[in-house]
């Protein structure tokens, strides 16, 4: 006779979504006299497979003084030191054989025990609910030894009705959670897989009449100014809203003159929901959401979404935040001009949509759904399009929008992501719609848009972008109809996005296309005690995806990376921009509800060489899309450095997200210029000055050695050896960087992959022959030519030195040869310094890294860092740290300071370690300090692109090999 085995118990392999569950319904935060929150220690055994231990733990009484601890909520992997198994990262694929519903033997599956009593106050009468916020993949209850039920998706509410089995004191929980379910199938989104309760647990009461259900319909007629308020109940009573004078019963209608909710000034109306047994706060946003002429609308305008993809994550503690960490995100958010975000791809934090509603923030609610992993059998087998699986679809889409429906910030719901198309994505649909006829419908993932109000892709190309917004891309006719946004774009991922700057113009060019959220929020580094933060294969995961994990606009300690500073000057929404005449300036109001009226401006000039003084400006209240041309004072030009305006917008006093004075957008011209648009470019502009001859010394040969005014170089190679009194490692033509993500690119677009193709031409290893080291009357020229090994393409330079008594120029020139096919990374010298000059001054951009595709936020002023703070510490370390359109640098140990001014203006980068040590380098604690400071002094750097998946550089960003010219002064002062 044959036995079979089927491993584990029968729900976790069923399809459905679970038994014992509540109904779901709106979410509100409970008041502490009738919530007892369930979090802490618990008691916890950890088990390898679901089936290893029977049910008895969860009798009252039973023996767990054995067991280790953990604190709910929480991720058991992210617990114990390493003791309760590890978190795996991947991106696409399952960690497991997919085989649905079926799960694999191998199930980690945590037992936890609480034993509590109820609080002295307890009310008397009613009943009670157990709440739990989110459990990871499955869980099984029990209360006092009864079974409540199990349930499966992980990020949705699940209530047990509990009034009956409840006790005064020595209550014993009992939860098993099996990481993997057949709920896994449904929940491949590409972040880390952390199992556990990772969402508050808590008991709530239920007093005789509480409120059910209820559904808060607050619309708003822009024509008219008028709201609507509507409250349906589950069970009867009375609506007030002070403010507004209403006092309705439960399905009236009330009409009243009301100010408007909106992302920008996010008005809420307090009021209470009375039922006989009950009192619930509610807050009131009146705003209405449509779709019409093609354009999403809300209160009648069109709207541009400036968005974020946000995770939820902490680096010590995953996907539990706590709600200062969910205010912070909200706060950054707001204060990088950020109106928007899409909860990829899951309900956040119930708590999360009430800061939205708050602080204001447009809010794309997606459900928890993503079967991405069958992109792998060509969706075979796709749970969304399998009838067996809706219902499962079903209960997840109900979850999300009961609990959620109240919130005015929420204007679109999703179905979810990369999930195919299917039957069961329009059953989702078609429930939502009937659900909720309110709110207009997302999803990406389905190119006919048969279930969406929206069209919606992700990583377009600007080329795309631009088509769609032209109405010239084709498709189906009911998609030709639709607004456009990008669900995402932008790829975070290490140092980038390039582009953001190109996309915005389309997002203003073309109302059609409605803006976009980048992805995504943050980095998902995890804490570590070795790496500093760890991503894919950090835990000896045998499938991972690696540092795909960290393409985040925050690094994973919440630090905002360039790419977030970027994102906040392209999207600011109030645009500075230089005007038709000189010194004056054009403010254009970009909001699409707010008027300038909240703003303080003011003008800065700011000149080389001269301290700045700062003026208030007169800008009249300019209502959304207005524009104006102001004035700037006039000021004497400066007689030698260059000058500039800088025009800010600040906070004229402080808002909910941020201080009095915060700066919100800012715009920069030079001062005194005849020609407005002549800006960067080279000496002379702006009132630049050229830069110093420094000639007329003749080099002098002696010792090995050429000396050339304060200079001395090695007669064999030409490489300067000395400047001043400071050793220095001669500057040497430099055209390689560690390569960032995006110069990796996706495995999908290999010809993108420049990374890869620098390396198989050799760009990270090339030699350098020294041609010519030929003094003349009053120059050195140094000849070379620069290649790898194995290939017939070079670059030949000629460094040309001469010098004066104090300063030393070189003249470089550079002419490629053969038939270079592919950008190159850099072009420039690099050069060392001795490892005390750690002080870094400059004029020129800053404060903050940029590259040619992402340089909008760079400012032209005087900035001063050290040289360890010029970097960026990305999580896996790659190019990093250059400060664009440099007019002069300056480092210094204290005592001498070596300088270095450039024509035209350059990207300066200084760091303690070679592009090579950072190219090795898998994570930032790779990264010793060595004796040296390298500096690279480049005259273009190759744009960044978002490649690591998306679009690659913009061919106006791309830095072809061809003949080039530039020049520097090097002069080095002692005080
Ligand atoms: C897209 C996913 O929707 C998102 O979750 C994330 O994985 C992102 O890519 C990349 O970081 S899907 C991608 C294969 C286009």
């Amino acid at each position: 006779m044959s036995t079979s085995r089927i491993p584990g118990p029968a729900y976790l392999e069923d399809r459905s979504p679970g038994t014992g569950a509540l109904p779901p319904r709106a979410w509100y935060p409970e008041s502490d006299a009738t919530r007892l929150g369930l979090g802490g220690r618990w008691r916890f055994r950890l088990s390898p497979t679901a089936d290893a231990h029977d049910e008895a733990f969860a009798r009252p009484g039973h023996d767990t003084s054995d067991w280790a601890e953990l604190t709910v909520p929480g991720h058991w992997v992210l617990q114990g030191d390493g003791a309760f198994g590890a978190p795996a990262y991947t991106n696409v694929a399952y960690p497991f054989p997919v085989d649905p519903p079926r799960v694999p033997d191998e199930n980690p599956t945590g037992d936890h025990v609480r034993t509590f009593d109820l609080p002295p106050d307890w009310p008397d009468g009613g009943s009670a609910v157990l709440r739990f916020e989110g459990v990871e993949s499955c869980a099984r209850v029990w209360l006092n030894g009864h079974e409540l039920g199990t349930f499966k998706g992980s990020r949705l509410p699940h209530e047990f009705p509990v009034g009956a089995l409840l006790r005064p004191t020595g209550n014993t929980l009992a939860v098993r959670v099996h990481q993997w379910s057949s709920g896994s199938y449904l929940e491949d989104q590409d972040q880390w897989w952390l199992p556990g309760i990772f969402r508050e647990v808590a008991l709530l009461h239920r007093p005789e009449g509480a409120a059910g259900d209820f559904s808060v319909h607050a619309s708003y007629d822009h024509r008219s100014g008028l709201g609507t308020l509507r409250v349906d109940s589950e069970v009867p009573g009375r609506v007030t809203v002070p403010e507004l004078g209403l006092d309705l019963a439960t399905g009236e209608s009330a009409v009243v003159p009301v100010e408007a909710w909106n992302a920008e000034l996010p008005r809420l109306y307090a009021a209470q929901l009375a039922t006989a047994g009950e009192r619930v706060p509610l807050r009131i946003g009146f705003r209405t959401v449509a779709v019409e002429d093609g354009l999403l609308k809300v209160n009648g305008r069109r709207i541009l979404f400036r968005g974020v993809n946000r995770h939820e994550f902490h680096p010590a503690t995953g996907r539990t935040l706590d709600l200062a960490t969910m205010r912070e995100d909200v706060l950054l958010m707001k204060r990088h001009n950020i109106n928007a975000v899409r909860t990829s791809h899951y309900p956040p934090h119930p708590a999360f949509l009430d800061l939205c509603d708050e602080l204001g923030l447009w809010v794309i609610d997606e459900c928890d759904l993503e079967t991405h992993g069958f992109h792998l059998t060509d969706w075979r087998g796709n749970p969304a399009d399998d009838d067996r699986w809706t219902p499962a679809l079903l209960d997840r889409a109900a979850r999300t929008v009961e609990r959620d429906k109240n919130h005015p910030s929420v204007v679109l719901w999703s179905l979810g992501n990369e999930s195919g198309t299917g039957r069961g994505l329009t059953a989702m649909a078609s429930w939502i719609r009937e659900r909720d006829p309110s709110r207009p419908l997302h999803y990406e993932g389905d190119p006919s848009c048969r279930d969406t109000d929206v069209y919606s892709l992700m990583y377009a190309d600007h080329a795309e972008v631009d088509r769609i917004g032209r109405r010239a891309d084709g498709g189906p006719e009911h998609r030709a109809r639709l607004p456009f946004l990008l669900c995402e774009y932008a790829h975070a991922m290490g140092n980038g996005p390039g582009g953001l700057a190109e996309y915005q113009r389309l997002f203003e060019t073309h109302e059609r296309c409605q803006g976009g959220f980048v992805w995504e929020w943050i980095d998902h580094g995890l804490d570590h005690p070795r790496f500093g933060h760890a991503y894919g294969g950090d835990f000896g995961e045998e499938l991972h995806d690696g540092a795909f994990v960290c393409d985040g606009l925050l690094l994973p300690d919440r630090t905002p990376s360039p790419g977030l500073t970027e994102y906040a000057k392209v999207i600011e929404p109030v645009r500075i921009a230089p005007g038709d005449g000189p010194d004056s300036v054009r403010i254009t109001n970009l909001h699409d509800f707010a008027d300038l009226s909240g703003f303080l401006f003011t003008c800065t000039h700011e000149a080389d060489g001269a301290g700045p003084f700062t003026r208030t400006l007169d800008v009249p209240p300019l209502g959304p899309g207005g524009s104006v041309e102001v004035e700037l004072p006039p000021v004497p030009r400066p007689a030698t450095g260059e000058a500039w305006w800088t025009v800010r917008a600040s906070l004229a006093g402080p808002v909910p997200w941020a201080p009095s004075g915060h700066t919100v957008a800012w715009g920069q011209l030079p001062a005194g210029a005849t020609d407005p648009t002549d800006s960067a470019g080279s000496a002379g502009s702006a009132g630049r000055p050229a830069l110093p001859r420094a000639r007329g010394l003749a080099p002098r040969v002696r010792d090995g050695l050429v000396v050339l005014g304060p200079a001395a170089f090695e007669a064999g190679t030409g490489r300067l050896i000395r400047l001043g009194g400071v050793p220095v490692s001669g500057p040497r033509l430099d055209v390689w960087r560690a390569p960032t993500d995006n110069d990796r690119g996706a495995p999908w677009t290999p010809a993108d992959q420049l990374a890869r193709r620098w390396s198989e031409l050799g760009l990270h290893r090339m030699r350098h022959r020294t041609d010519g080291v030929e003094p003349t009357a009053d120059t050195l020229e140094v000849r070379t030519r620069v290649a790898p090994a194995g290939s017939a393409l070079a670059l030949r330079a000629v460094l040309r030195w001469s010098a004066d008594a104090e300063l030393l120029r070189l003249d470089v020139t550079v002419e490629p040869e053969g038939d270079w096919e592919l950008p190159l990374p850099r072009l420039g010298v690099r050069m060392g310094l001795p490892s005390a000059f750690g002080r870094a001054r400059w004029f020129g951009g800053g404060p903050g890294e940029a590259y040619p595709d992402s340089r909008s936020a760079a400012r032209i002023g005087l900035h001063r860092l050290n040289v360890d703070a010029l970097g960026t510490r990305y999580v896996r370390p790659q190019e990093n740290g250059a400060r664009a359109d440099v007019r002069w640098a300056q480092l210094d140990d204290g005592v001498t300071s070596v300088r270095i001014e450039g024509d035209p203006a350059f990207s300066f980068t200084a760091r303690r370690w070679t592009s090579e040590q950072l190219a090795a380098a898998r994570h930032r604690t790779d990264l010793t300090p060595g004796d040296t400071v390298w500096l690279n002094l480049d005259h273009a750097q190759h744009g960044l692109g978002s490649a690591s998946c998306g679009p690659g550089v913009l061919p106006e960003h791309r830095l072809t090999a061809e003949p080039a010219a530039f020049a520097f002064v090097l002069s080095a002062r002692t005080a």
